[in-house]
């Protein structure tokens, strides 16, 4: 009999990727979606997946509607993927973040305990619990040092993951995700950001992109690869925390830099930190511009992590890398802004 899972964030970047292999996979498909006037499914759409999924309303701040939900479903695995994902938003609504991203976890891995214990779960824990990375690379056994409300919240939603699994012997698991991208990411990460900028720079519609920090490393991946690692985990046959990662870094402004050679623009770089411009180097025209804006009350320097356990017990590795990557995000905006102009 097939299989059925719920995924929580089933409109976000990796819920719809998720939802994909799954789908494949043969599995009934059960979106939770949380109720909001302006509802946007495009990258259920995009995927071409709308239609294949059920869809719940479910919300992670709300205790009875999680436990009316799984005992409707009855899901043989949850990923819980739902989040306030956006770090500079964790630091104006702090509390929030908290609901959903600590007290949202506690909340489905009760409703799981009281409906059906045996239901297998998955918990989108994130590298920003290194924060001020404590040594490198990254592994499951480095300290955590969150550096936001948003790490905070999500170092608490990964303990009380692992807690449950050793108080009521459920089949929990937290994988420790480090950046992952797509054309599907949202427009407010730095990635994505880009990758639009460049493409509208590149039709004219727009002169320049303003960012804030430009030295902070990240450990980029690319997101369709990530969701298969989530589904491993859950098929093992004892549940384990991983991280799951590329092992190599980059900064900020080498993804710029990269960004803007897509479309053979070379960029070179003017004055320093918050003062910094980058000038295309055959029209002199200024395209990237540095403000206070975009800096963090605390950023995350640099991560980086070792995906050398999940290679090993997962048999996950990641196949795309960073060039592929960025090259990926632009030429998938490209495509999109052409078709709109
Ligand atoms: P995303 O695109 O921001 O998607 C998050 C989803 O959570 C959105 O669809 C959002 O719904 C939903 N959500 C927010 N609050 C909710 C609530 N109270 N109840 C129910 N749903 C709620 O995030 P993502 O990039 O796919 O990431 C998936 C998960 O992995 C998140 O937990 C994130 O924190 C974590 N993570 C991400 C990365 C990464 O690099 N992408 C790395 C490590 C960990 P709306 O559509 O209504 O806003
Ligand atoms: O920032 C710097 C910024 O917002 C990356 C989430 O998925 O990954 C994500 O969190 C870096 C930071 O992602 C801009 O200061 C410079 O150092 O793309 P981001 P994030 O904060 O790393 C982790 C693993 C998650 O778990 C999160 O859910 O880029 N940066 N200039 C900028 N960042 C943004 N957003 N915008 C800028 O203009």
């Amino acid at each position: 009999m097939a299989k059925t899972a719920l995924i929580t964030g089933i409109r976000g970047q990796d819920g719809a990727y998720l939802a994909q292999l799954l789908l494949d996979k043969g599995y009934n498909v059960v979106g939770a979606d949380r109720r909001s006037g302006g509802a946007n499914y495009w990258r259920l759409k995009e995927l071409g997946i709308y239609k294949d999924i059920k869809l719940e309303y479910m919300d992670l701040l709300e205790l009875t509607n999680i436990i009316r939900s799984i005992e409707k479903i009855k899901p043989d695995e949850i990923y819980n993927l739902a989040a306030q994902s956006f770090v500079p938003t964790s630091f104006e609504q702090p509390m929030l973040t908290s609901e959903i991203n600590a007290i949202g976890v506690l909340r489905l891995l009760e409703g799981i305990r009281q409906v059906n214990p045996s239901t297998k779960f998955y918990q989108a824990s994130t590298s920003e619990l290194f924060g001020r990375a404590h040594e490198i690379p990254q592994k499951e056994t480095t300290p955590f040092h969150p550096r936001s409300p948003y790490g905070a919240a999500k170092l608490f939603g990964h303990w009380i993951t692992v807690n449950y699994r050793e108080s009521y012997r459920m089949f929990a698991c937290s994988g420790i995700l480090f950046n992952h991208e797509s054309p599907l990411r949202g427009m407010e990460f730095i990635t994505r950001k880009l990758a639009y900028a460049v493409a509208s720079i590149h039709f004219g519609l727009q002169d320049k992109v303003v960012v804030g920090n430009l030295e902070a490393k990240r450990d980029w991946g690319f997101a369709k690869e990530y969701v298969e690692g989530m589904w491993k985990m859950l098929q093992l046959k004892e549940p384990d925390d991983f991280v799951l990662a590329t092992g190599q870094t980059h900064s900020v402004r080498e993804f710029i830099e990269a960004a803007f050679r897509v479309v053979g623009v070379h960029l070179v770089w003017e004055g320093s930190a918050m003062n910094t411009v980058g000038r295309c180097k055959k029209t002199g025209k200024t395209r990237v511009v540095v403000s206070p804006d975009f800096y963090r009350p605390a950023e995350v320097d640099l991560l980086l992590g070792s995906p050398l356990k999940a290679k090993e017990k997962l048999g996950w590795k990641p196949r795309v890398g960073f060039e592929q990557l960025v090259d990926m995000m632009v030429e998938a905006d490209l495509k999109r802004l052409k078709k709109e102009i």
